[in-house]
């Protein structure tokens, strides 16, 4: 934690901290009907649900209204919520999201081994659907893997899923982990691949074999900002920033089209060199899915599949 708290409920943000775009652009691109925005969270407010004391960063507050302002701005239709590790495994922030959201948000919660059976039926009825276990160093401490199968163990009766966010250098050390998980399995934005490396490279190549031999396996083709060298600068004035990460994304499109999802990752936790236009971001979609076909699969069929089965 690179910040301290002031008072009870007073929370000063990590220095050099930035903020959402209050105001993105328009998207060019027109979302298909129904779509879903697949990863994104709320930040307290901390007045409200305080950070976790054991949290790495202090983010600045995003509240649930200022979601679903973008949601609708930007022409979303649902959210998945998913659990950031400023609030640790203290769920309530997000699960408070999905009761006011009118059925339009499902969530993805972080949990401890000692969560009990209630708790998680609780959120289950909530709108909870999986569970994150993280493995970025900068933002969590190590959990056992031990606990962390113990808690898929417990989830996967009730058709949850979970999501793993690791870093690509980090995949063949998890890979056995992984694979031995008995849910579908969600990799959050590709595994973070190096694109400045070729995209069919040893390092890309083994997160694309991981999918391929894997069929619980589904990745988000997510945070092209966070990934990119070249940065929102478009090519030729045109609407299209983070031009090196299509390469990558396009290839997951292309090859798993029934296993993909996307989200905008609002409010963009720890990014310090800059902050994406999230109508920028949404106008990325059509240069990694090219089609209307494969635009609906990754906005609108296949995170129904995952998070909303029963309206199929
Ligand atoms: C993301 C990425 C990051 C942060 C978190 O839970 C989090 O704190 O996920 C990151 O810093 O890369 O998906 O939001």
């Amino acid at each position: 934690m690179t910040t301290t708290k002031k008072s009870a409920m007073e929370f000063i943000k990590t220095p050099g901290w930035l903020d959402w775009y209050a105001n993105p652009s328009r998207p060019a691109f027109e979302v298909p009907p129904g779509a879903v925005d697949a990863h994104c969270h709320v930040f307290g407010p901390g007045a409200k649900f305080p950070y976790a004391p054991e949290r790495k960063y202090t983010p600045c507050d995003a509240s649930k209204e200022q979601l679903f302002a973008l949601r609708d701005r930007l022409g979303f239709a649902r959210n998945v919520v998913v659990q950031a590790t400023c609030h640790g495994a203290d769920n309530r922030a997000m699960v408070d999201a999905l009761m006011h959201s009118g059925g339009n948000a499902r969530g993805v919660a972080t949990v401890r081994r000692d969560v009990t059976d209630r708790e998680l039926r609780d959120m289950h009825a909530a709108g909870v659907r999986g569970v994150r276990f993280n493995f970025v160093r900068r933002l969590v401490d190590f959990t056992p893997k031990k606990e962390l199968l113990e808690i898929a163990a417990r989830v996967a009766p009730m058709g949850w899923h979970v999501v793993i966010y690791f870093e690509a250098v980090d995949l063949p050390e998890l890979w056995d982990f992984f694979t031995a998980l008995p849910t579908t399995v969600v990799v959050d934005h590709m595994g973070r691949p190096d694109v400045s490396l070729p995209v069919d490279g040893p390092q890309f190549e083994l997160f694309v074999k991981f999918m391929r031999e894997h069929a619980n396996v589904w990745s988000k083709v997510s945070c092209p900002e966070r990934l990119s060298m070249t940065g929102p600068k478009a090519l030729n004035g045109e609407r299209n920033a983070y031009h090196d990460v299509v390469p990558f994304a396009s290839r997951i499109v292309e090859a798993f089209p029934d296993r993909i999802l996307w989200g905008t990752d609002w409010p963009h936790p720890n990014l310090k060199d800059h902050m994406p236009d999230d109508g920028l971001l949404v106008d990325f979609i059509p240069h990694i899915a090219t089609t209307p076909a494969l635009q609906k699969k990754l906005l609108v069929d296949n995170p129904m599949r995952l998070y909303w089965p029963e309206q199929g």
